[in-house]
């Protein structure tokens, strides 16, 4: 069981007290100061792979990169990682043995961009990026995305490596297509969706989300990644947010723009994570087999974090440190 004084105590030292959501704060003793603003610039993302795409997209901020360069560089770390099975090259296929890929990104101007149902190419974000800076549209999919890609210069890849065939053909032989909870947890291997949240110093906030969405998923199916609103939504005046987990979930509730809603009311990105979390409950039948989980941040840079089921944890990059957290869930451990 995550240790929440451990965690606080570790957080004081790191100087991300002023950051941390009031669940993970709850219950901690009153000497805590959280009221000081954080200093930006701030990176949230999804899972322990996060850590190193935090980590490269920290880096274009400190080189002079604009905000949407370090979503799209953060999560291109893990996109190109052949050992991460649920990103990009390496990611583990559909049903039929072909790795699909999701992709959405969008900027501080409101601005967005998406591929669904795309092959062969290592960086979907990057394809993502161009459908939204040099097109008048916000989502291409499967064959149209990748003439796309093509045209503008990305190159075709076989992105089935070994090890994904490998368990591919197990789940063909074992025809055990269910998904599964916290993958990365009971399969070490393999991990799930990056979504990454950027705040820059002066405030401007950009994100990108990536997957090559539910292993073992039938043709053609689409998550919630690519869909502006579900996977991700960013809104310059209010905040952020992202998902991770079981898409149609958060396709039927459009989580991310529900969390950016919230917080636009009021609450704070802690509350707004697990309002939509609660939404879930609420409204899907069959929530509770499958695990969802959000991250938020909003103007101010204090951040939220909330899953369905116990597991998920996101990795925060602030002041100076860069760190895993493990998220409280709906459910219990
Ligand atoms: C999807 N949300 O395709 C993505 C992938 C994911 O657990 O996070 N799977 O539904």
């Amino acid at each position: 069981m995550y240790n929440r004084r451990k965690f606080i105590e570790s957080a004081a030292a790191l100087g991300i007290i002023g950051l941390l959501p009031s669940a993970v704060l709850a219950g901690t003793k009153s000497t805590l100061n959280n009221s000081e603003s954080p200093p930006l610039p701030i990176i949230l993302s999804t899972w322990s792979h996060g850590i190193a795409a935090n980590a490269e997209s920290m880096r274009i901020l400190e080189n002079g990169g604009t905000v949407v360069d370090a979503v799209e560089k953060g999560v291109m770390i893990p996109e190109a990682d052949p050992n991460n099975r649920s990103v990009g090259l390496g990611g583990f296929p559909d049903r039929d043995g072909k790795v699909t890929l999701d992709a959405s990104i969008m900027d501080q101007h409101g601005n967005a961009g998406g591929v669904c149902f795309l092959e062969d190419i290592v960086h979907p974000i990057s394809v993502a990026r161009k459908v939204m800076e040099e097109t008048p549209h916000v989502l291409l999919a499967g064959d149209g995305a990748l003439q796309f890609a093509l045209e503008n210069g990305f190159k075709r890849e076989n992105l089935l490596t070994p090890e994904s065939e490998k368990a591919w053909l197990k789940m063909i032989m074992e025809k055990n297509y269910e998904p599964r909870i916290n993958w990365e947890e009971k399969h070490n291997e393999l991990h799930d969706t990056i979504g990454l949240l950027a705040i820059s110093q002066s405030a401007d906030i950009a994100g990108a989300c990536t997957t090559s969405g539910l292993g073992g998923k039938i043709r053609g199916r689409v998550g919630d990644s690519p869909i502006i609103g579900a996977g991700l939504f960013v809104d310059n005046e209010i905040g952020a947010a992202t998902a991770t987990g079981m898409g149609e979930l958060v396709m039927k509730t459009l989580g991310s723009f529900l969390v950016v809603e919230f917080m636009r009311n009021g609450a704070s990105p802690q509350e707004a994570c697990e309002k939509a979390i609660l939404r879930i409950v609420d409204k899907v039948n069959g929530y509770a087999k499958y695990q969802i989980g959000f991250i938020a941040l909003n103007k101010k840079g204090e951040i939220g974090a909330y899953s369905l089921q116990p597991g998920f944890n996101y990795a925060l990059y602030a002041n100076g440190k860069n760190v895993l957290i493990n998220a409280d869930s709906y459910f219990p451990k």
